[in-house]
């Protein structure tokens, strides 16, 4: 026998990454004429912890699919890149007194590395920065464009505020009320924001929904956020004070219940204290005269801002009422002929609100907009774009909450673009979802996008609509965490629409299909986090157990939807179903005698396994196509030696999991192509193939004297061929004249002698 050598990933892994590159093996052809797919994962916040394990479960979850539309003969696009623009980084800028952008550095330059190492098919020469001058000048000229088209605007809008550090915080910095760093309690501060006019698209968001292939709590989650409610505007008068009788002027208020009047016992209107207004007003059912309140709980941007009381139905009415003594009653549904009578109006509100798209906080976009006495907020000039944030020594907030660029006072003073006027540049930086809001689009950039879309020959609008948007949007496949839906889905479907609407995209949705991964937690249960100290680093992993080891594991450990803890031992399992797939093929090669075809048996396994693989993988149910593969495994290993084709089928299907050791093994086996490039397994059918294997019963004279095993539907001569080949027939036969043959299909053969 000879010495089987082992499976060492640490030496191969490397070796095929470095092949791969240099062929540009997974660099998508933006022009190709074959059918495009466009897979996306969340691009990581470059942080100073480096690459968890969650962001492996989703990338490899893609890369799998990535691999199977190449082998199914798509031109694939599956990029990565960078959201650099943050509050850690910017923390850390200040508690450490380096520069934003050379942690960044660092930090991209960790993450590049660690997701290298794992195999990754990304197509690297697509890479993007969101703090890239380059890059956030397209997302200030894209702001520029909502900017123009009306869906920016200024506006005093509370924020939080530690008094202590003066700093307004986002509402992630600030725990249970408390400044996340000082612990002191956080107050209201009334501050002139940018805010975006998401609620202008509501309806839109809401509705085309309908369009797109996302899991339903996805869907209903985006529903309740925007929170689409239709009802009606009641108009009840209110009374005069002095003359005490009804006024001209009315008070609208907002039900979905307008059957609910006859109940009615008060009308509230939004207010910052719980008080009686003094004032009365005339319900229109019945000409009642009720109180006018202040109530704190009836919102004042939702609907007309006030409602009717109605305790015995509501509940929040209820508690109202019932605090402070106003009457509750049960009258009668209204019915639609008095309802009719009422002045009143159709109304569809939206619990969304406006997005607030200011902060003040140096590692950002700066907003792109310039303050002229005469002439108000003005745009930057698309020529002097992007505008870039200028290096300051200190990242440090400034006392009055200002953002650090205040202080810079050669770079806010600037022209008026107007009228040459002295004027002032916005201080304010935009949010960090500023650059995810499109970077899907910026993925389809050309290349030479850096030197090429600041051509000022042409306007960035018609570069923009002259890009391969067309043949590329919509994303096919976006995988992310549900943390997002309500924040990144919901704020770049806003961003993708009002683009549409300007004729910057062709599709009215950014994503046709999404998808959601469940956590990876610790082995106890809880959440992996820093401060828990029980966050797994997968650069050990990878040292100790391959890239391919770990890919596997994280495919494997369980309904890829659903959250999961940690455990090592499944690690260590799946190498060791690597290391005997290694050891299969190098056994197989080794093996003296001819090897043979897969019996039937084995070629229904082989069908059954591409079957299986095939389908869940599209389902995302990775752990059971890896089961498949591994019931596959246990029936090659026993029928020893085989035709490569078998196990060539088996490389094929275990590559997008476990891509270096099957380019391995498949080079091994003689192929000068990498595996990657080869075609998905088809299923064929085998002749006569049947689910599973029949047992006949054959007689002699109509004693059973024996029973054959065979496939199904088997024809009456090949049956009987095959019983004339037991020995025990034989024997009994030995060699006498057979006068008759009666067959039951897969069930009895009866041989009749004299
Ligand atoms: C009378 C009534 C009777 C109501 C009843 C509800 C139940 P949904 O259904 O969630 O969309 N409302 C209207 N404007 C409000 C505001 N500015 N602040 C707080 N609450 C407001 O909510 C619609 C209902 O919310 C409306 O219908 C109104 O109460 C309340 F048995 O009117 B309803």
């Amino acid at each position: 026998m000879p010495k089987l050598n082992s499976y060492f990933p640490q030496k191969i892994e490397k070796k095929w990454q470095k092949i791969w590159a240099k062929k540009n093996l997974h660099r998508a052809n933006l022009q190709a004429r074959r059918k495009k797919y466009y897979c996306l994962v969340e691009f990581p916040y470059p942080s100073g912890e480096g690459l968890h394990v969650g962001h492996i479960r989703s990338y490899t979850a893609l890369d799998v699919i990535a691999r199977k539309r190449r082998a199914e003969g798509f031109e694939v696009l599956y990029p990565m890149g960078w959201d650099a623009f943050g509050l850690p980084t910017e923390n850390y800028a200040i508690k450490t007194d380096q520069a934003p952008a050379v942690i960044t550095k660092r930090n991209t330059d960790r993450y590049r590395r660690q997701l290298q190492a794992l195999g990754f098919s990304f197509d690297w020469s697509r890479e993007i920065n969101t703090a890239d001058p380059h890059y956030y000048g397209l997302t200030q000229w894209l702001f520029l464009q909502l900017f123009k088209a009306g869906l920016a605007y200024k506006a005093k809008m509370p924020i939080n505020w530690c008094p202590v550090c003066k700093i307004g915080l986002a509402n992630e910095e600030v725990v249970n009320d408390k400044c996340e760093r000082c612990a002191a309690p956080v107050v209201q501060r009334e501050k002139e924001q940018w805010l975006l006019a998401i609620t202008k698209y509501a309806d839109r968001l809401d509705r085309d929904l309908d369009l797109v292939d996302y899991p339903l709590p996805v869907k209903i989650q985006q529903r309740n956020w925007i929170g689409r409610s239709e009802g009606i505007v009641i108009k009840f008068k209110v009374e005069d004070k002095k003359l005490k009788t009804t006024a001209d002027e009315d008070i609208e208020i907002f039900t979905t219940r307008p059957e609910t009047i006859l109940s009615v016992t008060f009308i509230a209107k939004a207010g910052k204290t719980n008080r009686f207004t003094g004032e009365y007003a005339i319900n229109p059912a019945n000409q009642e005269k009720i109180p006018i309140w202040e109530a704190e709980y009836v919102l004042a941007g939702v609907g007309t801002g006030a409602i009717m009381g109605v305790p015995a139905n509501n509940e929040c009415d209820r508690e109202f009422a019932q605090k402070h003594n106003l009457p509750i009653r049960e009258a009668p549904a209204a019915d639609e002929i008095s309802l009719k009578k009422i002045k009143a109006h159709p109304l569809t509100t939206y619990k969304l609100h406006d997005w607030i798209f200011s902060r003040q906080r140096y590692w950002g976009e700066p907003i792109p907009l310039v303050y002229c006495a005469m002439h108000g907020w003005t745009p930057t000039p698309e020529k002097d774009l992007p505008v870039k944030l200028p290096p300051i020594k200190r990242y440090q907030p400034t006392d009055t909450g200002e953002s650090p660029l205040a202080s810079v006072d050669q770079w806010v003073r600037t022209k008026c673009p107007v009228c040459g006027g002295p004027a002032r540049r916005e201080t304010d930086t935009m949010p960090n979802w500023a650059g995810s809001s499109w970077y899907y689009l910026a993925y389809l950039l050309p290349k030479n996008s850096k030197t090429e879309i600041r051509n000022p020959k042409q306007t960035l609008k018609l570069k923009f609509q002259n890009l391969n948007f067309k043949k590329w949007l919509p994303v096919d496949w976006y995988n992310g965490g549900l943390e997002h839906t309500t924040l990144h889905l919901l704020y770049s479907r806003f961003w993708h629409k009002a683009l549409y609407d300007l004729q910057l995209v062709p599709a009215p949705e950014p994503y046709a299909k999404r998808t959601s991964h469940g956590l990876i937690l610790a082995a106890t249960g809880e959440k992996m986090s820093k401060s828990r100290g029980n966050v797994i680093n997968p650069d050990e992993l990878v040292r100790r157990f391959g890239a391919d080891a770990l890919r596997l594991y994280e495919m494997f450990m369980g309904p890829f939807d659903q959250a999961i803890g940690w455990n090592e031992d499944g690690l260590v399992g799946t190498r060791r179903f690597l290391d005997r797939v290694w050891r299969l093929v190098n056994a197989n090669q080794a093996k003296k005698t001819k090897p043979a075809r897969l019996d039937l048996a084995g070629q229904i396994l082989l069908q059954q396994t591409i079957k299986k693989v095939t389908d869940d993988i599209e389902q995302l149910k990775f752990n059971t196509a890896v089961a498949a593969l591994m019931i596959e495994l246990n029936y090659l290993e026993k029928i020893l030696p085989v035709r490569s084709i078998a196990i060539k089928t088996f490389l094929k299907l275990l590559s997008p999991f476990a891509p270096h050791l099957t380019e391995e093994l498949w080079s091994n086996l003689g192929e000068k192509k990498s595996v990657h490039l080869a075609p998905w397994p088809r299923l064929i059918r085998i002749a006569s193939s049947p689910a599973a294997p029949v047992k006949i019963v054959v007689q002699i004279n109509g004693r059973t004297r024996d029973i054959l095993e065979t496939v199904a539907d088997l024809a009456e001569e090949k049956i009987k061929n095959l019983a004339l080949e037991r020995a025990k027939i034989k024997s009994r036969l030995n060699g006498k004249n057979i006068k008759r043959t009666i067959v039951i299909p897969n069930r009895l053969i009866n041989l009749v002698i004299d």
